[in-house]
């Protein structure tokens, strides 16, 4: 018998190949993320019914000076943020901070030298004479670094309730992971969605317009694209669940028929079952009890939190 060896040249490839061929399948929300993907990303947070971005919105533009207040330290402080995106709620705090002239320095920290590029020109044209000092990497990696020789007070932060697509042990390890590169008196100020109305759930995550849908089915497309596939998309579902008991929303794409899918370059054939699924995304939803359990599971407390006026999300503040 001849064995033949392809060697995966990325964890994307071999990500693939471990989620399409488990049961039940699975592919990771990571690989959403494309130059189409950020773009369909950017167009969810401009829908009225992903409430997430306007909730935080609000709280950042009406409590900036509470939050601002919360930062503030002799030295001045580096506000260092995770997954920074295009900026749009974070410059409503840099400008605020800019304005009463506190002395800090913004970090954006992305895997994305692209990403970074753009936002330090809008940043900067925006609000001139900030200091802006992007860093290219993995979140831990320039965490690390930052730990290594950096003496000033920490502000680490994380928008969007980015946090939700991890499971709870893996949420507590990327806690621990930034609470292991935090001095004693570093902060971390960080979204998490609350759990709410079930209907308000599912219709953040299932939009008339098919955006969302657009955008889970995007992996299917990255995957034709970047590794010779012939997924025929059309032939899946956007569907998607809330758990009002676990505040767990799971997004999947379901075969609408039985099918065989060829992805060349892996010289993989993957067979579907008709309504067999792929599991891709978690939007884990939470409340005070199991924030404060995370908190306390890597290390942290909660200092203070901030919430807009619907009660739908919440900003908190952690130290060590
Ligand atoms: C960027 C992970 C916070 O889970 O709400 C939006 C991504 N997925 N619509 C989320 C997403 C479907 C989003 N996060």
């Amino acid at each position: 018998m001849t064995t033949k060896t392809i060697t995966y040249t990325s964890t994307f490839e071999e990500d693939v190949v471990k989620g399409l061929t488990a049961f039940p399948k699975s592919l990771s929300s990571k690989y959403f993320y494309d130059k189409k993907g950020d773009k369909l990303f950017q167009d969810i947070m401009a829908m009225p019914t992903y409430y997430l971005t306007n909730s935080e919105f609000e709280i950042i533009s009406s409590q900036k000076e509470a939050i601002s207040a919360s930062f503030q330290a002799e030295n001045g402080f580096d506000l260092i943020e995770l997954g920074a995106g295009d900026g749009k709620k974070t410059k409503v705090l840099l400008k605020y901070l800019a304005e009463q002239n506190i002395d800090f320095s913004y970090l954006p920290i992305d895997i994305s030298q692209n990403v970074l590029d753009g936002l330090k020109e809008s940043v900067e044209k925006e609000i001139p004479g900030i200091d802006i000092q992007p860093q290219q990497g993995t979140y831990f990696e320039v965490l690390e670094d930052l730990a290594s020789y950096n003496t000033r007070k920490k502000v680490i932060m994380v928008l969007g309730s980015n946090i939700g697509n991890l499971l709870h042990p893996k949420a507590i390890e990327f806690l621990e992971n930034i609470q292991e590169g935090m001095n004693p008196n570093d902060l971390v100020f960080m979204g998490f969605d609350q759990k709410k109305n079930p209907q308000t759930i599912l219709d953040a995550y299932n939009d008339k317009e098919g955006i969302t849908a657009a955008f889970n089915k995007n992996v299917l497309h990255r995957i034709n694209r970047e590794l010779d596939a012939n997924f025929d998309v059309d032939e899946f579902l956007h569907w998607e669940v809330y758990d009002p008991e676990t505040g767990t929303a799971k997004s999947y794409l379901v075969s609408k028929k039985e099918q065989e899918v060829r992805i060349n370059k892996l010289e993989l054939d993957v067979n579907f079952k008709a309504w067999e699924t792929i599991h891709t995304e978690i939007s884990q939803k939470y409340d005070d009890a199991v924030v404060s359990w995370l908190a306390d599971e890597a290390g942290l407390q909660i200092a203070n939190q901030f919430t807009d006026s619907k009660g739908f999300y919440k900003n908190y503040l952690f130290k060590k």
